[in-house]
């Protein structure tokens, strides 16, 4: 019901909408009108009732409720089903749960604040209220295993794109999972499978987003290397414009990729979007650190090391330092 009323506000942009014709639209009294009108204040909505005129919506708040990221949303699969928790341990354990239950490809978790955001190999997620986008979206892709972590890749071409649009500065991917703003952390994915005999069963694809963090909210060991999109912009971004953003330019990526284009479909975009290869980096992999220039991607998304011994090495999973 309430979205509908903020719905019908939405599409009157500045202007009133009588009470009148929001009875007849939600099939319900007046006074059932006014008593939705003032939750939805209580929510933050800034909402002018003039008499004989009727509601109008001066001010929207900082939201990532379903309500506020439908509403505008043009994509036909990721975030059509959404679900939204002020609080939540990790939205990635919840989707988990949910996927395991038969949620949709395409499902949305999304939470205001986390209390444990993870990140990779058990590293903490900084996931506090009001400032972020910590969401994770449950994908059905029919993979075989060793392919699954190119999810990650796809998602982070989609990122950059989407940040440097809401910022007008340009992202930059480190290989494979960062996107980063002169190189400051302001975007982390992190991609988690549950699959049997080779083959995927699920996806939960976690993208965490400093968007209006106040930089002096960070924790000293996050001042010096996280950054947020308000941080680049200067000025505060509408979170469920990012998380619209982000699902609109990972759509067609993710279907060109699953459509049978693979990663080598999608490796030119990631070129063109990479802050990683020419560069000297330490790779920290399971088999310890391999120092040398980060050469090429290859079609499968293994990143290509020369060391310094002239060598090639192929990583397919490491922490890289620049
Ligand atoms: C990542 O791990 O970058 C993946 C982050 C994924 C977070 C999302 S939020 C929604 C979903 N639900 C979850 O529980 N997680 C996902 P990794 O590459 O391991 O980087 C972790 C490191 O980044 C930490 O050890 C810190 O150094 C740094 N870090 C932590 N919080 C940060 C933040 N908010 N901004 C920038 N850097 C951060």
């Amino acid at each position: 019901m309430q979205e509908s009323i903020l719905h019908m506000l939405r599409e009157q942009p500045g202007g009133f909408v009588s009470g009148e014709a929001m009875c007849q639209a939600c099939g319900v009294s007046r006074t059932a009108i006014w008593k939705h009108i003032k939750e939805l204040q209580d929510a933050g909505y800034e909402i002018e009732a003039v008499r004989n005129k009727g509601y109008r919506l001066v001010q929207s708040p900082d939201l990532v409720t379903a309500s506020e990221i439908r509403d505008g949303l043009r994509t036909s699969l990721l975030g059509q089903s959404i679900v939204y928790h002020e609080t939540i341990d990790s939205t990635n354990t919840m989707a988990q749960k949910l996927a395991l239950n038969g949620a949709p490809e395409g499902t949305l978790v999304i939470a205001d604040e986390q209390t444990a955001g993870r990140g990779r190999r058990g590293r903490n997620w900084f996931s506090p209220p009001h400032s972020g986008v910590w969401m994770s979206l449950i994908l059905r892709p029919q993979l075989p295993v060793a392919h699954a972590a190119q999810i990650t890749l796809v998602t982070a071409v989609a990122m950059a794109r989407a940040l440097t649009r809401l910022t007008g500065v340009e992202a930059g991917i480190k290989w494979p999972n960062d996107i980063l703003f002169d190189k400051r952390k302001c975007c982390g994915i992190l991609t988690e499978m549950h699959a049997e005999f080779d083959q995927v069963h699920h996806l939960v694809l976690g993208i965490g987003i400093n968007v209006n963090v106040p930089q002096e909210q960070f924790p000293e060991e996050l001042q010096s290397i996280a950054t947020s999109l308000q941080g680049v912009k200067g000025v505060p971004i509408p979170r469920a414009e990012v998380v619209r953003a982000v699902m609109e330019e990972l759509e067609p990526l993710y279907r060109r990729y699953v459509d049978g284009g693979g990663f080598a479909s999608i490796r030119e975009d990631w070129k063109r979007s990479n802050i990683t290869l020419g560069r000297q980096i330490v790779a920290q992999t399971a088999r310890g650190p391999i120092t040398g220039e980060a050469l090429d991607i290859d079609e499968f998304g293994v990143l290509l090391v020369r060391r310094e011994d002239g060598e090639t090495e192929k990583i397919y999973s490491a922490d890289i330092l620049f």
